[in-house]
């Protein structure tokens, strides 16, 4: 990072770093910081502070984005709920390795809370940074694909009894796919930027699979699948891993935990894990959706979660798959048609780069569709 990067008029972003580290307490003598390129919507830095000994303690500092979260004092609220519930659980099932479960600094003094606004109304938080740990954006490692079914299935199980009352809805309608439908549809009559017309072909697609990406949300509304606490950000980077032993330590990004379909957490994971390409592949040729990755996700998640699930759920899963590829799709042109807000974008023209990607895939899931659901019912049934 350049010393003279701002992030206001005057100071730099390593003066306002190292005054939030202040007031979150944090000792020793500041050493660095670093950018951590992890999720698309929050600025995410690791810094280094010096012990007295010489020793080096890395932390995990975060400026929310106000943009994406309109209320991030709910955000922390939930996030307070929840880590100290998986941390509570995880000490009553005998598990002493302290990498997992995530936790929250909070402020010294005063009100004790577990975020900071500044004098620019920016919205802070400090996090333990997990050492010797690592995340996957493409994975070909099968074992880690199963860790990290397996990682979200005991995140959800280990929140099945967890109120859901206490939790706050912190993007309403996150995961409704028929409205996020709708409101792109009225989008692209609004044209705003001037690039409808250069998506067409891509609007098309959407409009044509737009029905069968509804029904998880028709499922919902006529009361035949239960909302559950569900994760909402299930992305493999979101869990990390141990460096040595590839297995999976933590689930992470806990900014979307509230009420959801179990479905939306299956799916978004295997829309990730199972794609043989990044998220934001530009040559559409190297992207298919990877039966074997997906059949290893399903093997590390569907056991966790095997006991609560009903029959329409189950059968809800593979559904999930192709409901969140489509999701995204729309978001993704959705945040290109009305001027890349939403989603941190590296270059023009990114967000259409990643929705051409996912409806790519999509495409794919939409061919091999009747193998997925077999899968999720070998996997079910112990056939597997
Ligand atoms: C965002 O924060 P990150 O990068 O894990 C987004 C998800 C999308 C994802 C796509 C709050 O997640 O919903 O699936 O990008 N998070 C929010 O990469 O919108
Ligand atoms: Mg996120």
């Amino acid at each position: 990072m350049k010393n003279g990067d701002k992030t206001n008029g005057s100071r730099s972003l390593e003066e306002s770093i190292i005054d939030v580290c202040a007031i979150f307490g944090i000792q020793g003598k500041f050493v660095k910081f670093e950018p951590v390129y992890m999720g698309n919507i929050n600025a995410t830095y690791k810094v280094t502070f010096e012990n007295d000994d010489g020793t080096h303690k890395s932390y995990i500092v975060q400026k929310v984005n106000m943009y994406v979260f309109k209320k991030p004092r709910q955000i922390m609220s939930n996030i307070d709920y929840v880590t100290t519930y998986i941390k509570q659980k995880n000490i009553e099932a005998g598990i002493d390795d302290t990498r997992t479960f995530m936790h929250f600094y909070h402020t010294k003094g005063g009100k004790r809370q577990n975020f900071y606004v500044d004098n620019d109304h920016a919205f802070w938080r400090i996090s333990k940074y997990i050492e010797n740990s690592m995340t996957y954006d493409v994975c070909d490692n099968l074992f880690a694909i199963e860790e990290a079914g397996r990682a979200f299935g005991k995140f959800q199980n280990a929140l099945s009894d967890f109120d859901a009352q206490k939790l706050y809805e912190t993007i309403p309608d996150f995961h409704n796919t028929k409205k996020r439908l709708m409101d792109f549809m009225c989008h692209v009559v609004e044209d705003s930027c001037d690039r409808v017309d250069t998506v067409m072909p891509e609007i098309e697609y959407l409009v044509s699979v737009g029905k069968r990406a509804s029904e998880l949300t028709e499922l919902l509304e006529h009361g035949e699948i239960p909302l559950r606490v569900t994760h909402n950000d299930t992305k493999i980077n979101n869990v990390l891993f141990d460096k040595d032993t590839a297995r999976a330590l933590v689930v992470i990004d806990l900014d979307t935990v509230m009420p959801g379909l179990v479905a939306h957490d299956f799916g978004d994971a295997v829309r990730f894990a199972a794609n043989t390409a990044a998220e934001d592949e530009e040559d559409t040729s190297k992207i298919s959706f990877d039966l074997v990755k997906f059949e290893a996700f399903a093997k590390g998640f569907i056991p966790e979660v095997r006991d609560a699930l009903t029959e329409t759920e189950v059968n809800t899963l593979a559904l999930g798959a192709l409901t969140m590829t489509v999701e995204l799709a729309t978001r993704f042109l959705d945040d290109y048609i009305t001027g890349d807000n939403y989603f941190k974008t590296r270059y023009p023209g990114h967000n259409l780069v990643r929705a051409k990607s996912q409806i790519a895939l999509a495409r794919d899931i939409q061919k091999k569709f009747g193998k997925m659901q077999k899968i999720v019912l070998d996997v079910y049934n112990g056939k597997m």
